[in-house]
């Protein structure tokens, strides 16, 4: 295929590659159709994994690609813009694996010219990768292997100034604990399927970014009008005031009041304790808050915990670390929150392999003694997990998939995950729609994507039909397709209520191609389906089994609350997920279909995937 390059504006059109086996790199120009055709982040990223990933390899071996993507709207003076995709074939799921992370380093890689980096190879000892425009360094990382990611990042700005932006494993990333993320700015967390293990398995410690070039945009001026007038909305929203003062640890009660608080491993979805972790127990405790750069609603509440050190709290670390795993005083929640930040360890995942672990325990399924709310011994737990050092830490960091798969003695029917990720913080056993966005999630079980539970709560929440499977579908386009591919923190629109017409204008001054929601739709069914196909690729076969939820929210009723007795009802669920295929141009295993595949552009898979499992019109 002969391809074109771009001479854009709003992209750069560039990619830089670095060999860390070698210590070498290139920049390279990319296809002009791949900014047309995937926009920037994750559809960037996934159309790099589908054309230069080799195929079946292990994530954690010298082949797997690292990749840092932005977007046409990262880093821009419009709301919430400081963020990044990270990505990789993940070592938890074994498929497409990324994360979403603030950092200043998303706009410094803008600043110093690229779209995105791709890491390949090893380095032979540990390394920090420093861009500085289109200058590379490595710097050797002999003093900073060990050392958690605060410490690790409070160095390395010293040496490289306050203004860079830094990106960084704790020991858990070196450790290659499967779900061990990538950590900035001491409280910002990215890439839940194991980014982390992935970078720990190059030898990457960290990468400093700095840049001094512009945003090569298609006419600044109206990006920095009409971003203006957003950043006005966002604070002259209603929401906004009661928004800054808990952020996303408002859900909390929420989440008890509707029966989807996790409890004790999702078995129930209310928690007796939930008032001592709630948003307002936040406020009495709160010391201030922080964020991403670029925004005006930040959402890092600060508390001082129970070791009297800096905490940064969200509703998800929350519930995971709180009510998941029977604690319920926050200030000790706050402790296990901020060792995963300086550990370098997903808090969604941690709390789910304690949950499970205090669980088997229980049940006498491991030889080890761990009880509901035992903070003591979930602390020592985490350190362990890190660590790799005990047979029981070894075993969780596994995560709940691959922990269960060794113990056996039916462990899985309690590992509450969808493709090997660990489920966010809400309890399915009366949420269809939900369970349909866990199980179908690119990433395996994130709320990311589609976080449908609010409407499905407020609507006809038992019910299974259509407009369910459609919702799920609208949200996924939205949030999962365009806000991870031209970048952008999705808070301004989800919680303060930013109108979305705001972005395909930004996007269409910011490149000088116009967009409306038709084209932006089919971007985002095109991402999605590529996803699909890589995951059918790296799997080397597919069947509706991968998108099935929890085994628990289908066999046990919930017990509590007002809800008790709940629970999804599998021909039912089988019947939304029919309807969610067949929306998409699945068919009934989950593969898209060949008529499907070509009107997304996406030939180029046809071949590999008919060979793999046959191909349906
Ligand atoms: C995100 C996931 C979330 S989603 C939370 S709380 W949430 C957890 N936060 C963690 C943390 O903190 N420390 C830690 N060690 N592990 C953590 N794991 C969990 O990670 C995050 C915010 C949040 S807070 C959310 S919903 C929104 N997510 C966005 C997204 O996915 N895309 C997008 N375009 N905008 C988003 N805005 C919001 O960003 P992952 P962050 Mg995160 C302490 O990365 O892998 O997607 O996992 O990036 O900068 O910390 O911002 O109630
Ligand atoms: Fe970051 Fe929160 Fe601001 Fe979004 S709202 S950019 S997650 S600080």
């Amino acid at each position: 295929m002969r391809w074109v390059y771009i001479e854009l504006k709003g992209w750069h059109g560039k990619i830089l590659w670095i060999d860390l086996s070698k210590r070498e790199y290139k920049e390279a120009r990319y296809p002009l159709e791949w900014a047309m055709d995937y926009i920037g982040g994750r559809g960037l990223a996934v159309r790099i994994l589908w054309e230069y990933l080799p195929r079946g390899i292990d994530p954690l071996s010298p082949e797997n690609l690292f990749i840092l993507a932005v977007g046409p709207l990262t880093g821009l003076t419009l709301p919430s813009s400081g963020k990044m995709v990270v990505a990789s074939k993940s070592p938890l799921t074994g498929g497409y694996g990324d994360g979403n992370i603030g950092s200043w380093a998303a706009v410094e890689l803008r600043r110093a010219g690229y779209d995105a980096v791709v890491f390949k190879g090893r380095s032979s000892k540990p390394v920090v990768t420093v861009i500085e425009d289109s200058k590379v360094e490595f710097r050797d990382a002999d003093d900073l292997w060990g050392l958690d990611t605060w410490e690790t990042e409070r160095r390395l700005k010293e040496e490289y100034g306050k203004q860079a932006g830094i990106l960084e494993i704790g020991p858990a990333g070196e450790n290659r604990v499967r779900f061990a993320t990538v950590i900035s700015q001491e409280g910002r967390s990215g890439g839940r399927p194991g980014m982390g293990a992935v970078m720990g398995s190059k030898n990457l410690k960290a990468v400093v970014i700095r840049g001094t070039g512009d945003f090569n945009l298609f006419d600044p001026k109206r990006v920095k009008e009409e971003g203006s007038k957003a950043y006005m909305d966002v604070v002259r929203s209603k929401s906004y005031k009661f928004w800054m003062r808990q952020g996303t640890m408002m859900t909390v009660d929420w989440a008890q009041e509707a029966s989807v608080l996790p409890a004790y491993n999702f078995r129930e979805g209310v928690f007796e304790g939930f008032k001592g972790i709630d948003g307002y127990r936040m406020e009495e405790l709160k010391i201030g808050q922080r964020g991403c750069p670029k925004c005006n609603m930040v959402c890092g509440n600060m508390i001082k915990d129970a070791e009297d050190q800096v905490s940064e709290l969200d509703y998800e670390n929350v519930a995971m670390l709180g009510s998941n795993i029977g604690l319920d005083d926050l200030r000790r929640v706050g402790v296990l929150n901020r060792l995963a930040d300086m550990l370098g360890l997903d808090t969604i995942s941690l709390g789910s392999v304690l949950g499970w672990a205090a669980e088997a325990s229980e049940k006498k399924h491991i030889d080890y003694k761990v009880e509901w709310g035992d903070y003591e011994a979930f602390y020592s737990l985490v350190k362990e997990i890190a660590y790799r050092e005990t047979g029981i830490g070894n075993l969780l960091a596994e995560g709940v998939r691959g922990a269960c798969l060794k113990v056996g003695k039916d462990s899985c029917d309690y590992a509450i995950h969808a493709k090997g990720l660990e489920v966010s913080a809400y309890d399915c056993h009366a949420a269809p729609g939900m369970a349909l966005a866990y199980a179908t999630s690119p990433i395996g079980a994130h709320h990311k994507d589609a976080w449908v539970i609010s409407w499905e709560v407020a609507t006809n929440r038992f019910s299974y039909d259509r407009g369910k499977a459609a919702k799920v579908i609208e949200l996924q386009r939205i949030r999962g397709g365009l806000f991870e591919s031209f970048v952008a923190c999705r808070f301004p629109w989800v919680e303060v209520g930013l109108s979305l017409d705001y972005y395909p204008k930004l996007l269409t001054y910011a490149t000088g191609v116009k967009y409306d929601w038709n084209k932006l739709y089919e971007v985002a069914d095109r991402i999605y389906t590529l996803i699909r196909a890589f995951w059918i690729r790296e799997a080397g076969g597919w069947s509706r089994d991968y998108d099935m939820p929890p085994v628990r929210w289908l066999k046990e009723p919930l017990t509590k609350g007002p809800l008790a007795g709940a629970r999804l009802d599998i021909d039912s669920y089988n019947s939304l997920l029919n309807h969610y295929y067949d929306l998409r141009g699945w068919d009934n295993r989950g593969v898209p279909r060949r008529s499907t595949l070509e009107r997304l552009k996406l030939d180029f898979v046809v071949n590999e995937l008919d060979k793999i499992v046959g191909l349906t019109e």
